[in-house]
């Protein structure tokens, strides 16, 4: 059995961006303190201005210090635009929209990681300074960029997402950089003590997929004995926010959209949480299911989650996922 939640068994959630920062803060607000580690994508990041920017990290981050801008999901509350306002008029890239307080945290993260610190020990810095609980452990030190075939040809991921809207077709994806990625041991340790893992309702194939093409990753998810659930991202047939649900067209997946996702996690899952609306798809689950309301709005719907899928979770024995085991290229 494993053990309950605290700060030597963290539960551990798997996030991209904004649907998992707002799910992983709904967990924060739920379980006792620094009893949440967040393992997060950094298969979006990329150079810009000369910066490092970290998307899913500084999304979870500003979601776990309450800072966030509660109407886009990225970036900062309150935010000011004066430098990318100059920079347009200086004829500089405006595509992607740094605020000015976010700029401040990139000019801060960037010396650290010149001086030599890891994307690890920035974060972890950067989570202690706005008071923030829980770990946040980006899921490797070593540069991994997302690049997205599209019938367009290759884009990397935020001209993809962000420049190009993901108007182009989704013909898959690379994670370039990801076969020599290294496991942190800090992500190692808290795989290995988790008293549960959970998939936060993030993209699968651009947020979560990065984070298990980490290699070693998966497999300790795979012999770990704490119940595994995944949160879907998909509400009603339709992603809650972002691409997912178009991206599964563009892959042939016409319906059954919470079947298809757990046949993706095939082998990782002890159970499944879906949305009520999709409801008629609880019977084709070949796994328990716990069917409820995903939507997260506000702070108390966020916890109101976290509670059920943390009480689902604990209901679930755990480390029975061999059966189901799929045959991975890093499986022996
Ligand atoms: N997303 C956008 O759609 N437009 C932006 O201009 C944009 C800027 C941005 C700046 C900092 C940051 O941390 C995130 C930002 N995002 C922006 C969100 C982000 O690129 C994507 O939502 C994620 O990469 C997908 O999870």
């Amino acid at each position: 059995m494993a053990p309950k939640p605290d700060n030597h068994s963290p539960v551990v959630a798997l996030a991209g961006g904004v649907g998992g920062a707002k799910f992983a803060a709904g967990l924060q607000a739920t379980l006792p303190p620094a009893a949440l580690t967040v393992i997060v994508n950094t298969g979006d990041d990329f150079e810009h201005w000369g910066l490092t920017i970290c998307p899913d990290v500084d999304t979870v981050l500003y979601g776990l210090a309450g800072v966030n801008n509660p109407h886009t999901g990225w970036g900062r509350a309150g935010e000011t635009w004066n430098v990318l306002t100059e920079t347009e008029r200086l004829g500089g890239e405006d595509w992607f929209r740094l605020g000015d307080k976010d700029l401040a945290l990139h000019l801060l993260r960037n010396q650290w990681l010149k001086a030599g610190l890891n994307l690890t020990e920035g974060t972890d810095r950067l989570r202690r300074k706005l008071d923030v609980p829980s770990r946040i452990l980006p899921m490797c030190n070593q540069p991994v960029r997302t690049l997205v075939h599209t019938d367009e040809g290759d884009l990397p991921f935020q001209d993809y997402f962000v420049r190009r809207r993901c108007e182009p077709t989704f013909r898959g994806l690379t994670f370039v950089g990801a076969a020599k990625a290294t496991l942190t041991p800090e992500v190692a340790a808290s795989l290995q003590a988790a008293s549960q893992i959970i998939i936060c309702p993030s993209n699968p194939y651009l947020s979560v997929d990065p984070i298990l093409s980490v290699p070693g990753l998966r497999q300790l998810i795979q012999e770990s004995d704490a119940p595994v659930v995944a949160v879907s991202p998909i509400v009603g047939g339709r992603a809650v926010k972002g691409p997912v649900a178009k991206m599964m067209r563009e892959m042939g997946h016409l319906k059954h959209l919470p079947l298809t996702i757990v046949e993706h996690y095939a082998g990782l899952l002890d159970g499944f949480v879906l949305d009520q609306q999709d409801r008629a798809e609880q019977s084709q689950l070949p796994l328990p299911a716990l069917t409820t309301d995903t939507i997260m709005t506000d702070l108390p719907s966020k916890r109101r989650l976290a509670a059920e899928v943390l009480q689902f979770g604990h209901s679930l024995p755990g480390g029975n996922r061999t059966a189901n085991r799929p045959r991975h290229q890093n499986d022996e």
